[in-house]
């Protein structure tokens, strides 16, 4: 064995014996004789967190990740040790630290290994910023697979590839191009049908390498900061990505209308063109929400400002298109012009509030307004200013959203894109460079953002999107994936990026359908669309300088599939908005790649295109030309198509044709589905029906709908509609019972049962055991069964 005298001239060193350990209530201590230490802290019984040091003391503990409100549980804490290791056992997993060594490894309570160490923590010196280059390596099993590390444009299974988490701003980013920006440290392990999850929170530059130096070694490692990671027992992916995303942090619910379709470019503008845009939806009916205003809309780029010349009064303006029912987005960077004349600028630089350099000048770089300085946002105070500058935009101008850009930070025409690392931090009073405070800008810029928008547009729910972000992010706003292409590779990607931000516990994320760079043919386009109403962001974004993006920038056809596509958006509202309550009440992710919604079947382990929307539809996109179909596998269960209402059993892979104004789309057997009528956008109509797709099975399924007022925070106080219909079929018989809990009354007072897949012609219908009318003819004419909506059970009876 190679001693660690011998290996610090080498580079890497390596923990040594352990000479001795303390408890306490949630952690235990292991002290080697090289000053490391390596704290173990049991959070709950499925969380554990390992933290080391090399310096004999822990430095102040502080992440801008985690969550102050996760939860911490029940613990079951016990320590006893034998000749070789320690062993630490919660009521879940067993945790077992090598006494000659401190490398660890994690069973179940059966004694299945779930996670081994290889090498261990070990780390190298660096002379240059002092500190360590902290390194972790695993030994990993064949068949091991990896998922999630969040905005990476690559296969959905990570298997075999080397990750970088470096915030860039990547224009026209490649398959396979790295890095990106986001950071998400975090991913799931999937072995022997068992998941698990590594969160390593540090937020210097890290790499993730899942086999692809050596095949059975996964390893990441950080230029700087501790080795600090949690581990995560499933064994289901759900409680991998559900105790991650407690301890990360979910949204407030957002306003309803933010799930609807929004408009953007590069940009509209003057006024009259934004009016005949939003003019144009209206005539065309197709329904939309949000118009965006990129960075044109300000005076010389000049954050909180406006172009008069182009906007001569934003508050008329704003107050026409929300009379209209289109709610005003603008962008707001974080590049503040150097320009004395410029109130932001200057009460910024009295107040001392901009980054400095290692030597005290100011960080200065090129955006859009020109030489600009930029705020710190990792000090509190700089962010409580910031909120503060929203009050005029959102109290005054009525503006509804913010969208956050640029703030990897993005810098222009310097070779690496961004701030010189030497550039210094508050980091929330734990002062640092750029190194450490880098991959978090993007989000305390977010963080800011959000509070400033709650604050103003308070009792409303505020809406923030963010193109840079780091775990935790999704507590304070949605993302979009950045500056992707108008080509079918992109839809590919964009397909996967939904789907890993999703079980990356930032599930509220789009992609710029049809591309920001370049100009999609109207194919392309009808495509993107067709899959982008199912991701939980949806918006038409492009650079404006390739030709128009709106709908009518394409021929008739494409134009018909994006209204046909854009109102069962509209429709599936109530579905979108229950998922996206399960999303934030227990972190579920609202995509589910099959690998999750499965894990037992291998089938599932290296799929890419099909996903679950929410619970129950199976969606499929069409991702290359001149495509009237294509194989996909179905999984576990019976799928009823979409369209013709035929049902496919699951567990096989399966040629579907499909039209041109359709994608592969299923049902779950059994599944009841709300529907609103097709609106031009959020609260446009009162209905008195909740239509209920309800999908006939043999057998049992539940589904939920989550309602409320679609804004404001009376949801917190009770003031929400959950229903929870129990479906139950039988060969001549099917009854829904139904549960309903909170105090928010629905509009609507009636269900419109929309009846697919009956085996039996009804004969009578039951309400709550009372035998009611039941006029067969109308029924078969149409299919639809109108019912009061204060039912505990119905039962449709056969002949
Ligand atoms: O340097 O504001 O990703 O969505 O339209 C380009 C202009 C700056 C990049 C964003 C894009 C936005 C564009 N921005």
């Amino acid at each position: 064995m190679i001693t660690n005298t011998e290996l610090q001239y080498r580079g890497d060193l390596y923990p040594s014996r352990i000479v001795s350990y303390k408890h306490d209530v949630d952690s235990v201590f292991f002290y080697t004789d090289n000053n490391v230490i390596l704290k173990v802290t049991v959070i709950r019984d499925s969380l554990i967190r390992f933290r080391f040091t090399t310096k004999g003391y822990f430095s102040n503990d502080f992440s801008y990740a985690i969550d102050k409100n996760h939860s911490q549980g029940y613990n079951f804490l016990e320590v006893s040790d034998n000749e070789t290791y320690y062993q630490i056992k919660t009521s879940k997993v067993q945790c077992r630290i090598q006494k000659l060594d401190l490398r660890l490894s994690v069973f179940d309570l059966d004694g299945n290994v779930i996670l081994e160490d290889e090498l261990g923590f070990h780390w190298e010196e660096s002379y240059e910023y002092g500190g360590n280059i902290v390194k972790m390596s695993k030994a990993s099993k064949e068949g091991e697979c990896f998922y999630g590390l969040g905005d990476k444009a690559t296969q959905l299974n990570l298997k075999g590839k080397r990750l970088e988490n470096f915030a860039t701003d990547q224009y026209a980013f490649q398959k396979d191009q790295e890095p990106l920006y986001k950071v998400v440290p975090f991913y799931i392990g999937l072995q022997n049908k068992q998941s698990y999850g590594i969160f390593f929170d540090n937020t210097f530059r890290t790499f993730f390498d899942f086999c692809q130096e050596r095949r059975n070694v996964t390893s990441f490692w950080a230029e700087g900061g501790e080795m600090n990671y949690y581990f995560i027992y499933g064994p289901q992916m759900q409680e991998v990505v559900t105790t991650y995303t407690d301890l990360t942090g979910k949204p407030e619910l957002p306003p309803l209308w933010t799930l609807g379709y929004h408009q953007c470019k590069w940009s509209y503008y003057p006024e009259s063109n934004v009016k005949e845009i939003t003019a144009k939806f209206r005539e065309l009916k197709i329904p939309c929400d949000a118009i965006y205003l990129d960075i044109d809309y300000m005076d010389g780029f000049r954050c909180f400002t406006w172009n008069k010349d182009y906007f001569p009064d934003p508050k008329r303006m704003v107050a026409e298109l929300a009379e209209n029912g289109f709610k005003t987005v603008v962008i707001i960077d974080p590049g503040i012009k150097i320009d004395k004349n410029y109130a932001v600028y200057k009460e910024a630089l009295e107040k001392d509030y901009f980054c400095k350099r290692a030597d005290g000048p100011y960080m200065k770089g090129k955006v859009w307004p020109g030489e600009c300085n930029f705020p710190d946002y990792t000090n509190p105070e700089v962010r409580e200013w910031w909120a503060g500058l929203f009050k005029e935009l959102i109290s005054d101008i009525g503006v509804k959203g913010v969208w956050n850009d640029m703030n990897e930070p993005a810098v222009m025409e310097v070779p690496n894109k961004t701030f010189p690392m030497d550039v210094r931090h508050d980091y929330d009073g734990n002062p640092c460079s750029h190194r450490k405070a880098h991959n978090i800008y993007g989000t305390q810029m977010a963080r800011a953002t959000y509070h400033g928008v709650k604050r103003f547009a308070y009792p409303k729910r505020p809406f923030i999107i963010t193109r840079s972000a780091y775990s935790g992010a999704q507590r304070y706003s949605s993302s979009w994936t950045g500056d992707n292409v108008a080509s079918w590779e992109h839809l590919w990607i964009a397909n996967i990026q939904m789907q890993r931000m999703s079980i990356s516990g930032m599930g509220f994320t789009g992609s710029d359908i049809g591309g920001f760079a370049e100009q999609p043919s109207g194919e392309l386009y009808a495509r993107w669309i067709q899959l982008g109403v199912f991701h939980p962001f949806c918006r038409t974004h492009s650079s404006g300088d390739h030709g128009n993006q709106e709908p009518w920038a394409f021929d008739e056809e494409v134009i018909h599939i994006t209204r046909k596509f854009v109102n069962l958006r509209y429709q599936l509202l109530p579905y979108l908005y229950t998922m996206f309550w399960q999303y934030i009440e227990e972190g579920i992710p609202m995509l589910k790649p099959l690998v999750y919604f499965d894990q037992e079947d291998a089938q599932t382990h290296y799929r890419n295109d099909e996903f679950v929307f929410g619970n129950q539809i199976l969606v499929c996109p069409i991702l290359e030309p001149n495509a009237l179909g294509r194989r996909m596998y179905f999984p576990k269960g019976e799928w009823y198509n979409y369209w013709t209402n035929t049902l496919v059993p699951g567990g096989k892979e399966m040629w579907v044709d499909t039209q041109f104004d359709e994608i592969p789309l299923f049902v779950k057997a059994g599944a009841i589905i709300p529907k609103y009528p097709v609106q031009q956008y959020v609260g446009e109509l009162e209905f008195d029906e909740l239509t209920l797709d309800v999908y006939y099975k043999e057998g049992k399924e539940k589904s939920v709908v989550y309602e409320d007022a679609q804004d404001g925070y009376d949801y917190k106080k009770g003031r929400y509609s959950l229903l929870s219909f129990q479906l139950t079929g039988k060969s001549n018989k099917l009854i829904i019972q139904l549960h309903k809990e909170g105090k928010f009354e629905t509009n609507y007072s009636k269900y419109k049962l929309n009846l697919i897949g009956l085996p039996f012609k009804i004969k009578s219908l039951k309400i709550d055991s009372e035998k009611v009318p039941f006029d067969k003819e109308a029924f078969e004419a149409d299919n639809y069964l109108v019912v009061d909506k204060e039912f505990a059970v119905l039962q449709l009876i056969g002949e």
